[in-house]
C-alpha cells in the first residue's frame, strides 16, 4: 500500500478484514443485519455507508494525555458502528435523525442540521456524541478549505458494545466512528493522525477537556499491537507485547458519569495540573504574568523542575515538586497570593473550567503533579521493558509492577479510584495478576490485570466467583451479561469505514 493510503482510514468491503473469522465474524454479521433492518424500519431506505472504531483499554500512563505525556493503550474488540445515508433536503428545516439499535435505551433523537449549533450541555442525551463529530468534520473541512457543499439531512443508526461509564471509551469510539462515517458519507478520508487530532478536539464539545489518548488509538490501532501515542503532534508507535502475557479487564460495575461529573472530578484534574504547572513556573523564576500566558501544561515547566532537580544531583522533576510545592490542599487564595491573578481571570475563557472553580473549594497541586511526572516515567520504562532483552518471566514481572505503581499514583495522589475499583484490583492480585490497576479515567469503570497467559481461565473464574458472583445475586447484573463486564483481549485493530 502507498504511504498515503496506509495514512488514511481502511475501507473493506467486506467484515472479515475487520473481524477475522469465526464466532467474531458471525456476531459482527448478526449485528450488520440488525443495524440495516433498524435503519429500514426507522427511516424506510438501507444506509449508504457504515463506519466502525474501536473502544481502548489503557494499559499505563492514566491522566497524563492531557498534560502533553505520551501513553499507552491498546484497541479492544468491543466497537462501535455508525451507519449512515444522507437525505435530499426537504421544505422544512434540515435536521440530522439520530436512531439506536437499542431504541428502548437510547430514543431517536433529532437535531438541526447546522454545523455551527451549540451543544446543549445542561441537558445531557446520547445523541450529542454525534454532534460532536458532526461539528468537528465542518471544522475541519473549513479549516482545510474543503469544499464540503450545502448542508444535507442525515439519518444515522449507531450500535455500540463497549460498556458505557467503563473507562474502555464508549465516547471516543462513538466520537470517532461518528466523525469517520459523516467523512464517508462526503466521499472524504481525512489523513488518520489528522482525524485523532480533530476527534480529540471536536470531543471536547461534550464540556470535557479530553486529552486525546482515545481517539488516537480508537483510529490509528493496529492488529495485533498495542501503541505508544505522542502528542504534540499525534504520533503512534507500534508496541509488540509480550506473548506470554494476557490482559484482563474487569469492570468494577461503578458506573463513570465522566461527562456528568466532570467539574469535580476529570476538568477538576485539568485544572489542578495548570494551576501546579504555573505555580512551579512562577517558583522557579517565571513572572507571573508569563507563566499564566505561556504555561498550559506539566510538560510546559518540567524542563525547568529537571534542571532544578539538577541542582540537587537528580534529574526527577518530583524533587521540584517536593520541595516546591506544599503537601496540603491549596486555597484559591494562597494561589492568587502566587499568581497575583484571580483565579476566574486565569480560565476566563474556559467556561468548563470555570465550572471547576465554581466546585472546588481546594485544590491538591503537590499531589497531582508528583502523580502526573512520575506516571509520564513509568510509560517510559513499559515500553522499554517490552523492547529489552530481558527473559519474558522478568520482562512480565516489570511489567506488572510498573501497572501497580501507577494504580497506586492513581489511587493516593491522583484520587481517582473509587472502593469498587480498590476492592477488584485486590481481588487481581491475590488470585495470581502480575499487575492490576484502574485503566482509564477511573471514579468506577474498568480495572487491567496482567494475567499469565497459561492461568487465565481460572484467574477469570476467580474473579467471577469473588467479585461477580455477590453482584449477580444482587441483581445488579445479570449473569449471562458476565461477559461484557469480564474479559481477556488482545490488541485489535482501529477504525474502518465498510462500504457494502
Ligand atoms: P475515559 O476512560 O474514556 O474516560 C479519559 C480521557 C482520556 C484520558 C483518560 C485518563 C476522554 C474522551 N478520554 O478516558 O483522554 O485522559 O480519561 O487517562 O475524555
Amino acid at each position: 500500500m502507498a504511504k498515503n493510503e496506509e495514512q488514511k482510514v481502511p475501507v473493506f468491503a467486506s467484515l472479515e478484514h475487520v473481524y477475522g473469522t469465526g464466532s467474531q465474524l458471525e456476531e459482527a454479521e448478526q449485528r450488520f443485519f440488525n443495524l440495516k433492518s433498524k435503519f429500514l424500519d426507522f427511516f424506510g431506505h438501507p444506509p449508504d455507508v457504515y463506519a466502525r472504531s474501536p473502544g481502548r483499554v489503557n494499559l499505563i500512563g492514566e491522566h497524563i494525555d492531557y498534560e502533553g505525556y505520551s501513553v499507552l493503550p491498546m484497541a479492544i474488540r468491543q466497537d462501535t458502528i455508525v451507519a449512515i445515508r444522507k437525505r435530499e433536503g426537504g421544505e422544512t428545516e434540515k435536521v440530522l435523525r439520530i436512531g439506536n439499535v437499542n431504541s428502548e435505551k437510547y430514543a431517536l433523537c433529532t437535531y438541526p442540521a447546522d454545523p455551527d449549533q451549540e451543544i446543549d450541555l445542561k441537558h445531557h442525551r446520547w445523541g450529542h456524541y454525534f454532534i460532536c463529530g458532526y461539528k468537528g468534520f465542518y471544522e475541519y473541512a473549513k479549516l482545510k478549505g474543503i469544499d464540503v457543499g450545502e448542508t444535507v439531512e442525515l439519518d444515522v443508526v449507531v450500535d455500540g458494545v463497549v460498556p458505557t461509564g467503563s473507562g474502555l471509551s464508549s465516547s471516543a469510539a462513538f466520537v470517532c466512528s461518528s466523525t469517520i462515517a459523516i467523512m464517508a458519507t462526503f466521499g472524504a478520508n481525512f489523513p488518520k493522525e489528522e482525524l485523532a487530532q480533530l476527534t480529540c478536539e471536536c470531543e471536547r464539545h461534550i464540556g470535557t477537556q479530553s486529552g486525546g489518548m482515545d481517539q488516537a488509538i480508537s483510529v490509528m490501532a493496529q492488529s495485533g499491537f498495542a501503541a505508544l501515542i505522542d502528542f504534540n503532534p499525534i504520533h503512534a508507535t507500534e508496541v509488540q507485547l509480550p506473548a506470554g502475557g494476557t490482559f484482563v479487564i474487569a469492570h468494577s460495575l461503578a458506573e463513570s458519569q465522566k461527562a456528568v461529573t466532570a467539574a469535580t472530578n476529570y476538568n477538576n484534574r485539568v485544572v489542578e495540573c495548570r494551576l501546579a504547572s504555573i505555580v512551579l513556573g512562577i517558583k522557579l523564576g517565571m513572572k507571573p504574568e508569563e507563566a499564566i500566558a505561556n504555561i498550559k501544561t506539566l510538560s510546559d515547566v518540567e524542563a525547568l523542575c529537571v534542571s532544578f532537580a539538577g541542582t540537587r544531583g537528580s534529574s526527577d522533576p518530583v524533587i521540584a515538586v517536593k520541595e516546591l510545592l506544599k503537601e496540603e490542599p491549596y486555597s484559591a487564595e494562597d494561589i492568587e497570593n502566587i499568581t497575583n491573578e484571580k483565579l476566574q481571570a486565569i480560565f476566563a475563557g474556559s467556561p468548563s473550567s470555570l465550572d471547576v472553580l465554581r466546585a472546588a473549594n481546594h485544590f491538591k497541586l503537590h499531589q497531582r503533579a508528583a502523580h502526573v511526572y512520575s506516571e509520564a516515567k513509568r510509560v517510559y520504562a513499559f515500553k522499554d521493558t517490552v523492547s529489552s532483552k530481558s527473559s519474558e518471566e522478568d520482562m512480565l514481572k516489570k511489567l506488572g509492577d510498573l501497572m501497580n505503581e501507577s494504580h497506586y499514583s492513581c489511587s493516593v495522589y491522583y484520587e481517582c479510584s473509587c472502593p469498587e475499583l480498590e476492592e477488584l484490583v485486590k481481588i487481581c492480585r491475590d488470585n495470581g495478576a502480575l499487575g492490576a490497576r484502574l485503566t482509564g479515567a477511573g471514579w468506577g469503570g474498568c480495572a487491567v490485570a496482567l494475567v499469565k497467559e497459561n492461568i487465565v481461565p481460572q484467574f477469570i473464574l476467580n474473579l467471577k466467583e469473588q467479585f461477580f458472583q455477590s453482584r449477580i445475586d444482587k441483581g445488579v447484573i445479570n449473569k449471562n451479561d458476565l461477559g461484557q463486564y469480564l474479559f481477556a483481549s488482545k490488541p485489535s485493530g482501529g477504525a474502518a469505514i465498510i462500504e457494502f
